[in-house]
């Protein structure tokens, strides 16, 4: 991964977007062409002319070049791939430079022969044998397994889980959706989803392979619990996001087990996942979420991947309870939800019996207090879900249609104070942005060699005497300052239509959060925004770990 980063880090921060306009055409690309794997666009791809690095492919394998007067040689790099041809000599203008690249064998996962969009390709065997077992294949339906919540818990004036949150995918993945408070249904904002076992569960291995919510600002867990009263709250927790030197993010686990809620009670650890090797938890991929318990030997070991990340030996719970998986929104630690929609992504779930018994002081659930939470066959989903996980927006109001409460001015202040808002041409909206003036919104979460496609549609209303405005992103580290030297992903120019723009950044080394700014410099600057759209770009394929 870290060969990956440095390689492209250099070309990506320059920002090398290609513009287009709706009008007569500017861009003068005479070399262009596609890169392929297994017949799938190649996003990434560095192209280098006569060994320089010159442009990335975007998220349809696509590359442009300006024109050359000479002979040039064209060369694609990509760690974990080679092309075919692995170079091109170009005398001429053409659209058709085009590579087909093949996966090179590594250590990480095997190659896959399946294409780069299928999920299927990364995902985490599951293990084939155990106590309970569910690959989801069938759906999540009244007749198997779990029960769906409907139920509030976590902040109080907020809506806590709903059974319509959960839903599932025809290849067999359980979708808890989670709205942030800037999903447009107001009445649907700040809900979670979870799942729990009709059945208490007693010692032995959980695991879960899953995709926890991406964004800051909800819980996503896996846990036991069984609740009589405050003083009998057997619970084993494997919680994110963690708080690591007073910051909320995806690079800490929360691993806690309890026996009551009460002060001495229980015992709560958090770990620094870079200490132990593993990335910042919502980068896309499929891990595995697993903790042994044991009342006999008197432990809860939590691990990730395979990881061993906390051992803890006081508080053990000796009760059986039901296990949940969810995403739910918790009184203030676990952020600010500040997004529409983040949902977390269940593949399977396995659970092995350690057979410890009463002799072993194991206590039996009484059935009065398991948790019935459902309300008959009604809340469960009954058609699959498409899920496109390099669909989902991220940023909120987008289009700027409505209110736009996710737009911030430069002081952080509601943006309407700051900035005239929702210029209206025609049944479109657009934001105005006015002399010196910005408008920002910040995406938390947002770690090292996280890659975005960036697009949208932006002009100056007019052509003045001193008027500029761009669009741009910036990386933030810890401390709030800026990595990335704010680079302009766009420089919006006069025209009588909106002109629309694409690119991608990748967050530099140190990245914990990404700002996208609309920014207007120049002393009679009216610029109007249509659109600005983020989506994540998940590499499924050839962006092992090791
Ligand atoms: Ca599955
Ligand atoms: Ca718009």
């Amino acid at each position: 991964m870290k060969k990956f980063i440095t390689l492209f880090l250099a070309v990506l921060l320059a920002f090398s977007f290609a513009a287009c306009t709706d009008q007569a055409g500017t861009s003068e690309t005479a070399v262009s062409g596609t890169i392929k794997y297994n017949g799938v666009g190649l996003a990434g791809v560095s192209i280098m002319v006569d060994g320089q690095s010159a442009a990335v492919t975007d998220a349809n394998g696509g590359y442009s070049l300006g024109e050359y007067t000479d002979e040039v040689t064209i060369t694609p790099a990509l760690d974990g791939y080679t092309f075919m041809p692995a170079s091109l000599t170009v005398t001429f203008a053409r659209s058709d430079a085009d590579f087909t690249a093949s996966a090179t064998a590594t250590s990480g996962p095997s190659t896959p022969d399946t294409p780069v969009e299928n999920a299927d390709a990364t995902r985490i065997p599951a293990p084939t044998d155990g106590s309970l077992y569910d690959d989801f294949e069938n759906g999540i339906t009244p007749d198997g397994k779990w029960d769906i919540v409907n139920k509030n818990w976590g902040a109080e004036e907020f809506n806590g889980t709903t059974a319509g949150n959960v839903n599932y995918t025809a290849d067999g993945i359980v979708v808890l959706s989670s709205k942030g408070m800037y999903y447009p249904n107001v009445s649907e904002r700040n809900t979670g989803a979870a799942i729990v076992t009709k059945e208490a569960l007693g010692p032995g291995r959980f695991e879960v392979a899953a995709k926890i919510s991406p964004r800051i600002g909800m819980c996503s867990a896996f846990w036991t619990f069984y609740y009589e009263s405050e003083n009998l709250n057997h619970e084993i927790d494997i919680e994110f996001p963690g708080t690591l030197n007073g910051r909320i993010g995806y690079d800490s686990v929360l691993n806690t087990n309890w026996q009551g809620t009460g002060a001495g009670q229980y015992t709560t650890t958090t770990s620094d996942l870079s200490t132990l090797g593993l990335a910042a938890q919502n980068d896309g991929k499929w891990h595995k979420y697993a903790f042994e318990w044991s009342v006999k030997d008197q432990y809860v070991k939590y691990y990730i991947d395979d990881v061993l990340t906390q051992t803890i030996t006081t508080h053990i719970p000796n009760y059986e309870g039901q296990f949940w998986i969810g995403v739910w929104l918790p009184v203030n630690w676990a952020g600010v939800p500040e997004y529409e929609t983040s949902d977390m992504l269940v593949d399977w779930v396995a659970y092995t019996s350690f057979n410890e018994t009463e002799a072993d002081g194991v206590h039996k659930a009484k059935a009065e207090y398991l948790e019935d939470r459902v309300a008959g066959e009604n809340f469960y989903p009954t058609e699959p879900v498409v899920l496109d996980e390099n669909a989902v927006e991220i940023v909120s109001n987008s289009t700027f249609s409505g209110i736009a409460s996710a737009w911030k001015a430069g002081d952080n202040s509601d943006l309407r104070s700051g900035i005239v808002a929702l210029d209206y041409t025609g049944s479109n909206q657009a934001y105005r942005l006015i002399a010196n003036s910005e408008a920002t919104q910040t995406v938390t979460g947002v770690y090292e060699g996280f890659r975005y496609t960036v697009s949208g549609a932006a002009r100056l209303a007019a052509a003045g005497t001193d008027s500029s405005a761009e669009v741009a992103v910036e990386f933030l580290n810890a401390e709030g300052n800026v990595i990335a030297d704010a680079g302009s992903v766009f420089t919006m120019s006069q025209s009588d239509s909106f002109v629309s723009f694409e690119g991608e950044v990748t967050a530099p080394a140190g990245s914990v959060s990404m700002r996208i700014v609309l920014r207007s410099k120049g002393t009679d600057t009216v610029a109007l925004v249509d659109s600005v759209s983020m989506h994540r770009v998940i590499d499924l394929i050839g962006q092992e770990d090791a």
